[in-house]
């Protein structure tokens, strides 16, 4: 089953979502390959990117690749069942 993923920039600067093991394991439809650079989605302030995706079962971490961010709290999981 694929999914669309909404990756949604709500704060004050540039942010991303990396998790190189979730989007490795994921079929990633054609048309949003170019999205996901780096096994990461890059937002500007404000943006938000939708991702068609089909995910694979399994629990990865996420965090913010900028400078210090995932260590002021920046971190999660994905968790797919
Ligand atoms: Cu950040």
């Amino acid at each position: 089953m694929s999914i669309s993923c909404i990756f949604a920039n709500v704060g004050s600067g540039g942010h991303d979502v990396t998790a190189p093991d979730f989007f490795r394991a994921a079929t990633i439809f054609d048309r949003d390959r170019s999205v996901i650079g780096g096994g990461k989605v890059s937002l500007r302030k404000g943006e938000a990117r939708d991702v068609l995706l089909v995910p694979a079962a399994g629990t990865y971490p996420l965090k913010c690749g900028h400078f210090l961010h995932a260590s002021l709290g920046m971190t999660g999981m994905i968790v797919v069942e």
